[in-house]
């Protein structure tokens, strides 16, 4: 925090660091109020671009200070230093204190349940000593760590320890951010692999004994599988002689990837049956592949400065998308990350809070790991992948790792490695790296003397300080279906252009069915007056995957919005279709269960508002039960039989199989519970012997407002396991009646075990609550107070988790004027707040425009 006037940070004032770092030393004594850092780093004027010599530094005591051994007496500011330097490379020596033990904002050196830990990225390494903190300042570290635990970790390989010290050395020139070190009492799950050239790798995953030991076999295995996927499918080989993961409590987000040392939120690496579900081993799995992949995409290859974040985060987010859709179903994992885009990147995309995959400007750098860089980032690649071909995508990889290898990175340099290695001009494709906004494409077709058109427009609305927009280059992927369902034409990529540009088949002999964005080759909303007869026809018969369930979604999202504007029938074409998928044995049923599932109530307000319609987030949510109701109803003859078939027998495994019969099993029984009263659901609960059976008998009957009994008898088997207890927290919340659920969110915060220092419970809570969106929207305004009360209070202890969950707010403009005025009530509310951060300041700015 500081009291300065934030500034604002523009791309376009990009300088190259004055000073060239060669080495650095770092010595650790490790105290929980008074750690004393020693470095010594050695700099060498950067001839070329000759400037001050100014090094970040925030919350730190400086000790002393030297230039080649002599005493120097730097000005310090509340975000550096600055010194008389000479004009020949020289030594910087300084020593200072921090105090990890009082640090509750978790970025730079921390303590969590009695262990020291770190997080750098994106600015944290300023908080740890005086240097450089910018990701294109990149050197060889060594460290010393002394103090008096039994593990003591840093970056690289082992060089020497002894009692109560060990030394580390990282040979790979690395920018601060990807520092690490971890010390505390901890124990090691090891094993082993043996890269592609026949080294020996040691793997440990380290937690606090306890209970976690025997919840580390999954996430090695999983780690393992990613080693060698990316040597089979990138030819990546890993480059130290030793991996290290650490489970962390207190952590603000998901995993980081530290060179050799990835840092984990422990409910992101540590999984058994008997705690975790089919879901957590899924993203479990994912994020460890995400941290490793970034050992090439990250490390070796870093960003010139954080306008870059997404060339490591949007391809490291591709490549663990292409590596789950490896371990089990491609259709299905492309149907869930079509859904996470639509329903949270979409909405981003089209509120206050919308902004380019390559923002050109910020405040505070942690409110831009959002999912437009994330996942946008991802789909733009796939875009690029889609256009030149898989053989021209693993080309121009390949020219990618050799060209950069050991540089800091630009989105330029990227392009430029793919327009050199497949000859295409990618200048009009840059756009989406620059352009914010979901570009809106509208279709329509014309047949005549068997030549059919498809003729599309593409338009994209307004987003903050981007009033104008250009067309950029779209993947359409079509296919033609004839009236019974045969392929006419196969998948085939049209690509887009212009504003508006139509595309002829010839040689038709009827007028056939369009299967559109098939595999959602592009990120954007299809537009498009059809019927349910050929909604219900595609459901049925596309032969791609993707477009079947789309065309189901979109007639769910059709049926939602005539009830909630119509107060109309379900409509009965609807109901037959997905009654047909749900019976069909020869789809997977992993397919299965998501085609039954209905778009979220989050998504139908979007769908209302982009449709001119102010969303009632309360009448929706009654629509929503009515559909499911309804769909319930339709099927109920087969659902025990579902039920029946596809409960697993024998012992639990997470594989992508397994856990798509459960998935299936779970939706039947969602259904069930809406007509049995709950007794499915009751001996579900009763008899599971895994969490994700178990967690859906509760959920089950938390749904229809009951399972009082089962959640007090969960809460008290699991009242030791802090990530099982982070579920019940999350469920009552999310499950709560709409009227009652700030209540509800109230009394968890009253529970003895509610921490909110802890990201993951206050995230179980308040997540909950603004994931709730009847409850959330309830019309008294009290969720919003309620929330913003406590993101206020959050904000003195940990700014950047406070702001993330300040998003909570960003669709206030489609809502009516009631809601709209009391969600920029408690927006207001909280920027007044004395003292508020820079990053909470940033994100309500930004959301009250
Ligand atoms: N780079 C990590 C995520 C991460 C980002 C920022 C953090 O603190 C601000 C922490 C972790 C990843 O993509 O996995
Ligand atoms: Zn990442």
């Amino acid at each position: 925090m500081t009291d300065a006037a934030p500034q604002t940070i523009y791309l376009k004032d990009y300088r190259p660091f004055a000073y060239i770092v060669d080495d650095v030393h770092l010595t650790f004594k490790l105290a929980d109020t008074a750690t004393r850092v020693i470095s010594r780093t050695s700099f060498r004027p950067n001839t070329d671009f000759p400037g001050e010599f100014f090094l970040h530094g925030q919350d730190i005591k400086l000790i002393s200070a030297k230039v080649d051994g002599v005493e120097v007496s730097p000005k310090v500011t509340s975000e550096g230093l600055t010194c008389d330097v000479p004009d020949k490379p020289f030594v910087w020596e300084a020593e200072v204190e921090i105090s990890p033990s009082t640090n509750t904002a978790l970025e730079g050196l921390y303590m969590s349940g009695g262990m020291y830990c770190t997080q750098c990225e994106a600015e944290g390494f300023r908080k740890i000593t005086f240097y450089p903190d910018r990701p294109d300042v990149m050197s060889v570290f060594t460290v010393r760590v002394e103090g008096d635990y039994p593990v003591l970790l840093s970056n690289g390989n082992p060089v020497a320890s002894g009692n109560g010290w060990a030394e580390w050395h990282d040979p790979w020139p690395k920018p601060a951010y990807l520092f690490a070190l971890v010390a505390g009492n901890l124990v090691a799950h090891p094993s082993s692999f043996t890269t592609m050239s026949g080294k020996d790798v040691d793997l440990n995953i380290y937690v606090r004994p306890g209970s976690d030991e025997d919840k580390c076999a999954f996430g090695m295995e999983a780690l393992k599988r990613s080693m060698k996927w990316d040597e089979d499918v990138y030819g990546r080989e890993y480059d130290l002689d030793i991996f290290n993961i650490v489970a962390v409590d207190d952590f603000n987000m998901g995993a980081m990837e530290n060179k050799g040392l990835n840092v984990f939120n422990s409910s992101c690496v540590l999984a058994s049956p008997e705690t975790s579900t089919d879901a957590n081993f899924e993203r479990i799995e994912a994020i460890i592949a995400h941290e490793y992949f970034h050992n090439w995409t990250g490390n070796r290859i870093t960003c010139r400065d954080w306008f870059q974040l997404c060339l490591k985060e949007g391809l490291t987010v591709f490549r663990d998308q292409q590596y789950t859709g490896d371990q089990g179903s491609h259709a299905v994992k492309r149907i869930e990350d079509a859904i996470t885009l639509r329903s949270r990147q979409f909405r981003e995309d089209g509120g206050p809070l919308a902004h380019p995959v390559r923002p050109e400007s910020f405040i505070e750098i942690n409110n831009f790991y959002t999912i437009t860089v994330y996942e946008k980032g991802a789909e733009i690649i796939g875009m690029l992948k889609r256009l030149v071909g898989d053989t021209e995508y693993y080309n121009a990889l390949d020219l990618y790792f050799k060209r950069h290898d050991g540089d800091a990175a630009t989105i330029e340099d990227w392009l430029q490695v793919f327009e050199d290695s497949t000859g295409r001009d990618l200048t009009q494709f840059k756009r989406w790296y620059s352009q914010a906004g979901t570009p809106r494409v509208t279709v329509t077709d014309d047949f005549r003397d068997g030549s059919y058109t498809l003729n599309f427009a593409q338009e994209t609305p307004p987003t903050p300080g981007q009033d104008e927009k250009h067309a950029q280059v779209i993947p359409l992927a079509v296919g033609l279906l004839s009236e019974n369902g045969d392929e006419v034409v196969p998948t085939t990529v049209l690509e887009m252009t212009e504003s508006t540009q139509s595309f002829t088949f010839d040689g038709l002999a009827t007028k056939p069915v369009p299967s559109i964005l098939r595999d959602f080759s592009a990120p954007v909303i299809l537009q498009r007056q059809q019927t349910s007869a050929e909604r219900a026809f595609l459901m049925a018969h596309d032969t791609d995957p993707f477009n079947k369930w789309d065309a189901g979604d979109a007639l769910a999202m059709d049926v939602l919005k005539q009830i909630v504007t119509k107060d109309a029938a379900p409509d009965a074409a609807y109901l037959d279709g997905v009654a047909a998928i749900m019976r069909d044995d020869s789809l997977d049923p992993a397919f299965r269960s998501l085609a039954v599932s209905q778009p979220s109530e989050s998504e139908v307000a979007q769908a209302l508002h982009d449709a001119g319609t102010t969303p009632d987030p309360l009448a929706i949510y009654h629509a929503s039960e009515a559909l499911k109701l309804a769909v319930a109803q339709h099927m109920q003859d087969i659902l025990p039989l579902i039920m029946a078939q596809y409960t697993v027998d024998g012992p639990y495994s997470p594989d992508a199989k397994s856990a798509g019969k459960r998935s299936l099993a779970r939706a039947a029984l969602g259904m069930l519970t809406r007509l049995d009263g709950g007794a499915a659901a009751a001996k579900t609960f009763a008899e599971a012997d895994n969490m994700t059976m178990q967690l859906a008998g509760l959920a089950g009957l938390r749904m229809i407002g009951k399972g009082e009994d089962q959640s007090q008898a969960f809460r008290k088997q699991w009242r030791d396991d802090r990530l099982v207890m982070d579920k019940w927290f999350g469920l009552t919340v999310s499950l709560a009646a709409p009227e009652n659920a700030a209540q509800t969110a109230i009394m968890m915060t009253q529970e003895p075990d509610f921490d909110m220092k802890n990201p993951n419970r206050f995230r179980a809570v308040f997540g909950a609550l603004a994931g709730n969106s009847a409850g959330f929207h309830d019309a008294s305004g009290a969720s919003y107070t309620l929330l913003g009360e406590w993101l206020a209070k959050l904000d003195a202890i940990n700014p950047q988790t406070t702001a993330r969950m300040t998003a909570a707010f960003e669709t206030w403009p489609r809502y009516d004027a009631d809601r709209q005025a009391k969600m920029r009530a408690a927006l207001e509310t909280l920027g007044a707040t004395s003292g508020l951060s820079r990053d909470t300041g940033e994100m309500v700015g930004r959301m009250l425009g």
